[in-house]
Parts: C-alpha cells; structure tokens; sequence
C-alpha cells in the first residue's frame, strides 16, 4: 500500500483524543494519513527509526503532538528533512503551558511549526499539512477553497440567545 502523504504521531494513546481533531480535518479535505503511537521518551528507538525513514518511505509532512515534556516534535524534526507541525496536547497538571513552551523554543536552524494548545491546534495542523499538500495539488487547493467558504457560509452575523 502506498505510504500516505502524512503522517500523525503523537506521544501516548491518551493524545489521540485531541490528535483526532487532526485526523478529521485531513479527511474532511481527502488527504490520506497514517496515526502512529511514538513516544519521546518511552519508545525512543521507535521514534528514531520513524523519523530518520520518514522521507524515503514517503510521507511529505509530519504532525507531531505531545504533552508535558514535549519532545516528540522536536526530536523528529532533528532526524528528519520533512516539515513537521508540532501539536501542545493539553497536559494535566499545567493545562499544555508546558507542552507548548517545550515544542515552541526550538533553536534556530531546527524548526517545529508550531500550533495552539489542543484541538484548536490539531485541527489547524491538520488544515496547514492540506495546505502544504495544496501547493502541488490543484483538486486539493479547491476543496481547501470550498472548506472556507463553507465555513464562512456557517458564521451568523447576528447573535441570538441560546435558549431560542
Ligand atoms: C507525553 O506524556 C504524551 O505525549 C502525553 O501527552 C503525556 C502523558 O502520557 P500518558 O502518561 O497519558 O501516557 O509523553
């Protein structure tokens, strides 16, 4: 089977409620993905193979999250060429603070495109990789057009009270 264009990693099992909203974005716009469970620090071979095959096996962007001491992001984008978009999964004890302060500060010459903490975040990961992807892809450029106006079509101009 042919390797999909993007690849979601996350940390743990209990990431993947908020890495879901990345997953979804993708397939509302009909870009293929492969979800993965790589963790940092408790799977450290897993991720150093992942990342430093990534390329040749032939994905195009990574999205990467993680909670708390957030390295998964970093650390990939160290072993591989590929963009990678790191995701702050809300932690906890310090509610993703510490997760987006660990993707954030990357030192220059290695980057991590990096997003909000939790859904918001996963979901405009998911919408950036498509749009990565659009560059070289005019089917896909138009449903990411169509995703907008949609959304655009959906917002009220005038409130109205929640009980109506
Ligand atoms: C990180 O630790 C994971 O990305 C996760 O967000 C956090 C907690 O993991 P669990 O203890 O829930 O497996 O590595």
């Amino acid at each position: 089977m042919a390797t999909p264009p993007v690849a979601i990693i996350m940390g743990s099992q209990s990431d993947w409620p908020t890495m879901k909203h990345a997953a979804d974005a993708l397939d509302t716009l009909g870009v293929a993905f492969e979800a993965r469970i790589i963790s940092a620090h408790r799977t450290p071979e897993r991720l150093y193979d992942f990342a430093r095959g990534a390329k040749a096996a032939g994905f195009k962007v990574i999205i990467a999250g993680a909670g708390g001491a957030a390295h998964l992001p970093g650390m990939t984008a160290a072993m591989t060429p590929l963009p990678v978009l790191g995701v702050p999964v809300e932690s906890r004890t310090l509610k993703g603070e510490d997760s987006l302060l660990s993707i954030v500060q990357m030192p220059g010459g290695i980057p991590v495109g990096t997003l909000a903490i939790g859904k918001a975040g996963a979901i405009n990961a998911g919408l950036l990789a498509a749009a990565m992807l659009a560059l070289s892809d005019e089917a896909l450029s138009q449903r990411l057009d169509d995703y907008r106006a949609r959304q655009t079509a959906a917002i009220p101009e005038f409130p109205r009270d929640e009980a109506e």
